[in-house]
């Protein structure tokens, strides 16, 4: 790339009488100009992300920065008069709703950075995930219509579009592509359906509602679209240049499966090679073997997707077949590894009606990977155990990780300049040298402090602009910002919360330091409970603002519209991580590295890669409450009694659901949360009455521990110092090594 030239184009680049979408654009088109070709994936072997969800965050910052142009950018922009800060009105590509599709852009954005060639290939939605407004307390949802802006930074690619054929219909999938900088270029492909009004509607949401037969169809061709577009494609340049021999075929394409969605690609493969290339099923159905891979990413029974072969068989009836010859083939191999029935059972890819697609993926990947330590052992001793039993050696853990380019660098530069100041600017290539903050001094600290202070302040200013409440610097900064769903427990913190106030209110918690909990987080749109919970969170954040006697010291915030751009700013700013999900349900998460990275203590539950967090940090430096997976699993067996864990003190926080503290508006849904908790004979599935009085008391030795400022900070200094291992540097390294020689 021609640096110069991009600096001269932009000096000389007319800013007057245009608005910032059109600058945004001219800008963007400038840059991609001089960033040059995607790199070539022929004669080696490349690897490939089939992922239903890309949720990139905005471009325009991280591509100037990883095209090394983002300060002089800003600089000449200043002399022009313009702040770089006006392009935050273009809104993130939200193509994505949390972290399996967070997960995917950072592994493009490492896999280039480290200079390795992994592609992407997913959908090109017309609407995102939805935008959030909050009226009255419940969660409203409008629609994203990103391209809005313009898309400067992807590139349609008409000569390469192909058709997807369905049994009632033809569509044509057309392909954009978006540059992933860094060492060198790849490329994220994502298709557009194209051709009738219903052949759009393929593309046109992520996660349309699948409640109806209807729904569940449109979300099958919509993973049969991408699927089958980017084998197809990956399927003809093989043949163009080695032929109709396709022993080299695995060797040179390495297909990662992110979770079930693109799963049905097996069969789109076996079902091209057999019918178009006449190889035999057995043939094919090996070189698949060697071929695709495929991560878990939760173990939630209701994330594992079937589907009813009735369905699959009326839009896609040869691709039906090919599934139940597996299944026939698979059955067979069972038995002759000496399975029980009850063994091939579990693990059969058809019964009763359904293709069940993890059991598929499982039986086809040549490897098969969870993403923390825990998830990979839980893999193998529960959802998959019959599976790890005959077939061991599929099954790797890879830990998740985060982009620290985006997730320090870009949305931490003055962490970043501390870090460079303390063992040098290696680490920005290097991530592994950031352990060399271990040995900080006091005057580190006193740095680092200055740092947190900025970033807070930063924070609190755009949540004052943004939500309207107005918080002081001194507070100390809580953050649970994620998907919302009841395993995450975000009621577990709603109730703690208000357990802090009625103590705050009573005086028994005598004079605690000022605390600010922020919430984010979006519920699916059907997701009831979910929404009830988001309510519930706004109800309790108006009290407790508006309470004079108690809003020096304690202030609730829900920021609305969650996206990757917030998260940028609120894992800079925050000192202390909830991460508090039922140990065993969250697979991994991400968020808890982010706030690592960034210099935020973890206050959570023995979960996921919290586990390797404090592995790392150290315990002491970290807040670890709550069951862990053994004692949950004890308490299920033994039958869990929640009204023996209600203490008289939780017992103020829960019933305020149902003793008129707080409106529902007149749905009768706090009711229903406060049942599902304590009425029924199954209730109280998360555990939150179990963790409660734990979490409670753990929040409150913070807020005391917080007190000694050089202390705390220290333990946050810990943090960074020991978070290189969750770089996604690191994992993209150990899937390049392990599973995709690339
Ligand atoms: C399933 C069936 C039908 C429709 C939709 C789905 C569906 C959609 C999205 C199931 C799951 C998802 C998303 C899962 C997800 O984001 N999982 C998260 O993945 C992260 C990256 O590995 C982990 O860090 C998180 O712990 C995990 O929750």
């Amino acid at each position: 790339m021609e640096k110069a030239l991009f600096l001269q184009d932009l000096k000389e680049l007319n800013i007057k009488n245009k608005n910032v979408i059109d600058l945004y654009n001219e800008i963007s088109l400038l840059a991609m100009k001089y960033a040059g070709d995607i790199g070539d994936t022929k004669g080696k072997s490349n690897a490939y992300y089939l992922s239903m969800e890309f949720l990139m965050g905005r471009s325009f910052y991280n591509n100037l920065m990883e095209l090394g142009v983002l300060e002089e950018t800003k600089q000449i922009l200043a002399d022009k008069g313009l702040d770089v800060n006006v392009f935050e009105e273009i809104e993130d590509a939200a193509l994505g709703n949390g972290g399996l599709g967070r997960l995917a852009a950072c592994f493009l954005d490492s896999a280039a950075g480290l200079g390795l060639p992994l592609h992407g290939y997913g959908i090109r939605y017309k609407y995102g995930l939805f935008k959030q407004a909050i009226k009255n307390g419940f969660q409203v949802e409008l629609p994203d219509d990103w391209q809005r802006f313009g898309d400067p930074w992807s590139v349609r690619r008409e000569d390469e579009k192909r058709q997807i054929e369905y049994a009632d219909m033809t569509v044509t999938a057309v392909p954009y592509d978006m540059p992933v900088f860094g060492k060198r270029i790849n490329y994220l492909r994502l298709w557009q359906a194209e051709g009738s009004a219903e052949a759009e509607t393929i593309s046109q949401y992520l996660y349309p509602a699948d409640d109806t037969e209807e729904g569940k169809l449109l979300r099958l061709r919509q993973e049969y679209f991408f699927s089958a577009a980017a084998i197809g494609e990956l399927i003809d340049r093989y043949v163009k240049s080695y032929g109709k021999k396709f022993d080299k075929f695995p060797e040179l394409n390495s297909i990662q499966l992110n979770d079930t969605h693109p799963v049905i690609v097996i069969a789109e493969f076996i079902r091209v090679l057999t019918k178009t290339y006449r190889l035999s099923f057995s043939q094919a159905l090996n070189i698949a073997r060697h071929t695709f891979n495929y991560t878990n990413h939760t173990v939630l029974p209701e994330a594992l997707e079937c589907w009813k072969e009735e369905y699959v068989r009326k839009i896609l009836p040869d691709v039906s077949d090919v599934l139940t010859k597996i299944a026939v083939f698979a059955d067979r191999e069972f038995l002759k590894l000496g399975c029980s029935k009850e063994q091939a059972l579990g693990m059969a890819i058809f019964k009763g009606g359904n293709f069940y697609m993890a059991n598929l993926a499982v039986f086809v990947a040549k490897n098969v990977n969870g993403v923390a330590a825990l998830h990979t052992q839980i893999l193998k001793t529960n959802l998959f155990a019959t599976a790890h039993r005959f077939y061991p050696d599929k099954f790797q853990n890879k830990t998740n990780g985060i982009t620290h380019r985006r997730w320090l660098e870009l949305c931490n530069k003055e962490l970043s300049a501390l870090i460079d100041e303390t063992v040098g600017v290696g680490w920005r290539s290097d991530i592994s040298q950031l352990s060399g903050l271990n040995g900080f001094t006091q005057d580190t600290v006193d740095k680092f402090r200055e740092v947190k202070r900025v970033k807070k302040q930063q924070l609190l200013n755009y949540i004052a602009e943004k939500e309207g409440v107005s918080i002081p610097a001194n507070f100390t900064v809580f953050a649970q910002v994620k998907r919302l769903h009841e395993y995450k427990r975000q009621l577990m913190t709603v109730f703690a919360v208000l357990e802090l106030y009625y103590s705050i209110k009573s005086g028994s918690l005598g004079n605690m330091h000022p605390s600010l909990f922020i919430f984010g987080a979006k519920s699916a749109p059907s997701y009831k409970r979910a929404k009830t919970i988001i309510k519930f969170i706004n109800e309790v954040a108006d009290k407790i603002n508006s309470d004079e006697s108690t809003n020096s010291v304690l202030k609730v915030v829900f920021v609305r519209n969650y996206n990757v751009s917030y998260a940028e700013k609120i894992v800079a700013g925050a000192d202390v991580s909830l991460q508090v999900s039922t140990a065993g349900l969250e697979a991994s998460g991400t968020g808890n590295m982010k706030f690592m990275m960034n210099g935020a203590v973890t206050c959570g539950t023995m979960d996921g890669a919290n586990i390797e967090i404090v592995e790392r940090a150290g315990l002491e430096n970290n807040y670890i409450f709550g069951a862990t997976v053994e004692e949950i699993a004890k308490l299920k067996l033994n039958g869990y009694k929640p009204m023996e864990y209600l203490t008289d003190f939780a017992k103020n926080a829960v019933e305020t659901l149902i003793d008129g503290t707080f409106s529902d508006g007149g749905t009768g849904s706090f009711k229903e949360l406060y049942d599902s908790l304590l009425a029924s004979d199954n209730a109280d599935n998360y555990y939150v009455l179990r963790d409660l009085d734990d979490y409670f008391k753990t929040l409150v030795k913070i807020c005391e521990d917080y007190a000694d400022k050089d202390g705390f900070a220290r333990k946050q200094l810990k943090n960074v110092a020991n978070s290189a291992y969750f770089s996604s540097d690191r994992t993209i390294k150990e899937y390049a090594k392990e599973i995709w020689n690339i």
